[in-house]
């Protein structure tokens, strides 16, 4: 299975490592046949090389939209060197074997990413080169198809141990990565045109990523994992700026996205706000009148669980929100931003890593979001949905407060992003009990309730804080009996969804309690 490499077409968009590559080639009595940039770079290093187009006996026209689509191409690529009938109209038509395709495309994600016009980014669609990879990666029993220059090296190895051939295997491990190099560019297309139609509903999509990082192990050390970007501009983990510290792990990226998303919910304009997240679900969530103050109060409502969190700031990190949070041990920070001070002072944490985005995340924006089962993927649109006061429905005969009414919109966005059956309590703006990823709701307001008392003995306080407290609840209580518990916990006001068959029952229950209760009429599952 050992093929000998002596002709290379070599066409680059992405010109990194060519030269070194080419010269490589050339010394190990490679014939070099170039498309018109590429031709010239290498000339003007000095190589020997043969212009496609002298290959083609055309011209690339229109734009270059034409350079390679020619069967003096496709047929050196796809030709099988050990079929009669191919190698005679090799001979018919003076086609000569290609053995090495080396091509990186267009580079339509990045012309995407950077915000182009519709009609340059249209014109950054290649063609002619993933049909000449495709078709190089189909006959990879003859030929070698190196998609990225990150292959170079390996590659000259390949030849160098192999007396100037390259083994099956080597060519099918290249053709596996082409075919994932194609796939992924025409996804990005498809995407792309999927978002300036403006309909990016989630059927007849396809799905694709390019590879951002390999990651040291997955959820557990026995699982490999890595990172894969969807070319988005969204601020978010993704495309955030680290500061410092070792590399994230697949739970730290999941975390990280988790805090930064819920913690986008709250408005800079509206004062600053701290989400500290554990096992990708918050165990405090707070504003105050300074960062330092937003955290803080974020760090009270569970001290225990923040131990090792990954907190996120909705504003710039500023010195001495960073001197409160190396107080204790942190994972990771991330922010739409960080003073030099603060940047200098997490520098003597080596194991904090530290994130800056260009912003915050919109909540309200489209998109889609995936979830794994076996045999397949679901895909549904991200969970947008959003309510404002004029959306809520007074059920009860005591109509809320103001100030009930600010806290039960605050704890309606943390509960959107707690594990079901979510249950908040939430007192001026913070987090008092948050009960997560429970069975019963009933159990999550008992949960919520007694962390809430466990933290009361923690800060030497006489009663709980959800004495005082409003509830906000992910989905509706099927039955009277998770209210009654909030209730019990003192709790005065409540934000559910409304919508179960004992509405009437549960609304009776809070109207003999004294407790004000509105319904949104959205739900916010998160399984
Ligand atoms: O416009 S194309 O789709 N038409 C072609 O026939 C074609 N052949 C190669 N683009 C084509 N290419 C692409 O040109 C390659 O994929 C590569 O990205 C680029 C290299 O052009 P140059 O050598 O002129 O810099």
């Amino acid at each position: 299975d050992l093929v000998p490499l002596k002709r290379a077409l070599i066409s680059v968009s992405d010109k990194t490592g060519l030269i070194d590559l080419a010269k490589a080639l050339a010394a190990r009595k490679v014939e070099l046949v170039s498309t018109g940039g590429t031709a010239r770079a290498l000339r003007e290093a000095g190589l020997a090389v043969q212009d496609v187009s002298d290959l083609t006996g055309f011209p690339e026209m229109m734009d270059g939209r034409v350079k390679t689509l020619h069967p003096m191409v496709h047929g050196g690529l796809l030709a099988l060197r050990d079929n009669e009938e191919h190698l005679g109209s090799m001979t018919a038509h003076g086609i000569k074997a290609i053995d090495l395709l080396v091509v990186n495309l267009y580079p339509f994600e990045e012309t995407v990413a950077r915000g182009a016009d519709y009609a340059e980014a249209v014109e950054n669609i290649d063609i002619g080169g993933p049909a000449m990879i495709r078709a190089a990666a189909k006959n990879h029993g003859f030929v070698s198809v190196v998609t990225d220059p990150e292959d170079y090296i390996p590659l000259l190895s390949e030849l160098d141990t192999n007396e100037g051939r390259t083994r099956l295997t080597f060519r099918q491990t290249l053709a596996q990565r082409a075919y994932a190099r194609t796939a992924a560019y025409d996804a990005a297309v498809s995407t792309w045109m999927a978002g300036a139609l403006d309909t990016p509903a989630p059927r007849r999509r396809a799905f694709a990523g390019t590879l951002a990082q390999t990651l040291r192990y997955g959820e557990n050390p026995h699982q490999q994992a890595a990172f894969y970007r969807d070319g988005s501009d969204r601020p978010g983990v993704a495309t955030a700026k680290q500061h410092q510290g070792k590399e994230l792990s697949y739970n730290n990226i999941n975390d990280t996205d988790a805090a930064f998303e819920l913690v986008s919910e709250f408005l800079p304009a509206d004062g600053p706000a701290c989400a500290i997240i554990k096992h990708a679900n918050p165990c405090g969530v707070a504003r105050g009148a300074t960062l330092t103050e937003a955290y803080s109060r974020a760090y009270d409502c569970d001290r225990t669980s923040a131990f090792g969190g990954i907190i996120a700031l909705n504003t710039r990190l500023d010195l001495e929100t960073a001197q409160a949070i190396t107080g204790i041990f942190t994972e990771v920070v991330i922010a739409p931003g960080a003073d030099d001070d603060a940047i200098a002072h997490f520098a003597t944490k080596k194991n904090l890593r530290l994130l800056t985005t260009k912003g915050l995340a919109n909540p309200a924006a489209g998109g889609l979001a995936f979830k794994q089962v076996s045999g397949g993927f679901l895909v549904q649109d991200r969970d947008n949905g959003m309510i404002g006061p004029d959306d809520l429905r007074v059920v009860t005969k005591r109509a809320p407060t103001d100030a009930e009414l600010a806290d039960m919109l605050f704890a309606w966005k943390v509960a959107k992003h707690v594990k079901s059956n979510a249950i908040v309590y939430v007192k001026d703006q913070a987090t008092v009990g948050i009960g997560a990823g429970q069975m019963s709701r009933v159990d999550s307001t008992r949960i919520a309730a007694r962390k809430s008392q466990d933290m009361a003995e923690v800060l030497g306080l006489d009663a709980a804080l959800t004495q005082g407290s409003v509830v906000a609840s992910d989905a509706f209580f099927p039955f009277a009996d998770g209210l009654l518990t909030a209730a019990e916990a003192g709790a005065t006001a409540l934000i559910q969804p409304g919508g179960s068959m004992r509405d009437e029952e549960v609304i009776a229950a809070a109207d003999a309690a004294g407790l004000a209760m509105v319904f949104t009429g959205q739900r916010h599952f998160r399984h």
